[in-house]
């Protein structure tokens, strides 16, 4: 049908620089690429996993609505996003401005040299359930048939993973002049 749209779950991450900055960078990207932002979590403050980093992670899930585009496309598509946003080589693990992974493309699963699909990491990470549980507790994944929110409740992930607030927060100065 035409106007069926694809519900897509991506990841966004940041551990260099200016993180917040960065994901909202990102958020605008995607936005100016004609992707429809459905939904975003908060952003979390997560420690590093699989990672050397001394700097902890901010990390954020979006809810896209995609026509129109194979799962393939969209992520070539994110890579130039990450590439305009000034991300370096991506074959070493360095910190990155910005990490955008497709988590979920509706229901597609594949597994190609370039993208697997759902993300083959997603349910032992808690940077990403956590932020997803906020705004798709009942999204079911396609694989191992459970919804986000029974994947998180029984995560073995013991890191760190909470809410972020930036320091001299907006609320905080419209406190302070009102
Ligand atoms: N991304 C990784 C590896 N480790 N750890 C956290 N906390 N957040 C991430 O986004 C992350 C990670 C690979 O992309
Ligand atoms: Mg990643
Ligand atoms: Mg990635």
């Amino acid at each position: 049908m035409e106007n069926e749209f694809t519900t897509v779950y991506l990841g966004l991450g940041s551990n260099l620089g200016d993180r917040a900055g960065n994901l909202l960078l990102a958020v605008r990207a995607l936005v100016e690429a004609d992707f429809c932002v459905h939904k975003l979590s908060a952003i979390y403050e997560t420690e590093p996993i699989d990672i050397e980093s001394d700097v902890n992670f901010l990390n954020m899930v979006a809810e896209l609505r995609v026509t129109n585009v194979r799962a393939s496309q969209m992520m070539a598509r994110l890579l130039r996003i990450e590439y305009l946003l000034g991300r370096g080589n991506k074959t070493v693990k360095k910190p990155r401005t910005v990490d955008l992974d497709i988590l979920f493309f509706g229901e597609v699963c594949l597994k190609s040299e370039f993208l697997t699909l759902p993300h083959p990491r997603l349910h032992m990470r808690k940077f990403v359930l956590m932020p997803m549980a906020e705004i798709a507790p009942t999204f079911v994944h396609p694989t191992l048939d459970k919804s986000i929110a029974d994947i998180l409740a029984n995560v073995e992930d013991a890191t760190d993973v909470h809410r972020w607030e930036p320091i001299n927060g907006v609320g905080q100065e419209l406190a302070v002049k009102s």
